[in-house]
């Protein structure tokens, strides 16, 4: 009798260590390219009709410090089912281009400590929401140095048909400002190939000024492929930066005890060649042929 069980059991054993190993193989496998990391944080705030969620976390071991960041969500119900001021867990799923949150559970409540960035600028004071930049108005000046290390201000490109946005080259998000540069590169492209846009020129300005040096935006410009004649990256004091990138809306919030940790937002402006805003975007919504749609009336006109 024992001796005819034993089989029975390796084969048992055996038969649950395939499985085993097959689920955690499907498990781990999910598609090629992508990164997954666990999450804790608290939900801030939530834009239903964007899927997304404002989500202060803890540090996220091997990809970001801690800080406050809207994540899209994979599945709308999990969304739905939260409100500000829920703890979560979940995971935080990196594609190439592409991140978001999945597997989200809620685990708890807690009050809101204070409001991040976003909520910063559309719950601002009329005082504040008075000094940004509206369409019809012309752009300041600003002091920065560009990717060769020399003075610039925005006056150098009157005559030019601007596009300008906001970035650090370390962003740990796809969506965020690699998304910027995805963009820019896309724009640089039709700009080759269309003579209506000989005179834009794109500016990408970093509001990262301590690690964001001359050489370092030079190096990130030649990842991207940038053309220099036409795509200009600056960087400055860090208060003439944040002087400048406040007018167009963008907050930056760093940690000072963690050099690592920005929280931002990010903004997006065509300006005129007379240095006058025609538009400016918010987030990452926009795409590169909305811009290009910007573009040629005003490239055509002069
Ligand atoms: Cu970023």
């Amino acid at each position: 009798m024992q001796f005819r069980r034993l089989p029975i059991l390796i084969v048992i054993v055996v038969v649950t260590g395939l499985l085993v190993v097959a689920f955690v193989a499907q498990r781990s496998q999910r598609r090629a390219g992508e990164r997954t990391y666990a999450l804790s944080g608290q939900v801030q705030s939530i834009t239903p009709d964007r899927q997304e969620a404002m989500v202060k976390h803890g540090e996220i071991k091997g990809l970001m410090p801690a800080m406050s960041m809207p994540y899209k969500f994979k599945a709308k119900g999990e969304l739905d089912r939260l409100k500000p001021g829920d703890l979560i867990d979940g995971t935080l799923v990196i594609v190439s281009n592409d991140a978001y949150l999945t597997d989200v559970k809620k685990t708890g409540e807690a009050p809101i400590e204070k409001p991040p960035a976003e909520t910063l600028v559309t719950g601002q004071t009329l005082d504040r929401a008075k000094q940004l930049l509206q369409p019809g108005d012309t752009i300041p000046d600003g002091d920065f140095v560009d990717q060769n290390g020399r003075k610039v201000t925005l006056s150098a490109f009157r005559g030019s048909t601007v596009v300008l946005t906001f970035i650090y080259t370390r962003c740990p998000l796809p969506t965020f400002c690699p998304m910027m540069d995805r963009n820019f590169v896309s724009i640089q492209e039709h700009m080759k190939a269309d003579r209506a846009l000989k005179g834009v020129r794109l500016v990408t300005v970093s509001f990262d000024p301590t690690r964001d040096t001359p050489a370092v935006l030079r190096a990130h410009a030649k990842e991207l492929d940038a053309n220099l004649s036409v795509w200009t990256f600056l960087t400055g004091k860090e208060q003439a930066v944040d002087a400048f990138a406040g007018k167009f809306g963008v907050f930056v919030v760093r940690n000072p005890n963690d050099e690592r940790d920005i929280t931002h937002n990010l903004r997006t402006a065509v300006i005129g060649p007379d240095g006058v805003v025609k538009k400016i975007y918010t987030g990452n919504e926009w795409t590169p042929e909305d811009i290009l749609m910007d573009l040629k009336p005003v490239a055509n006109a002069d």
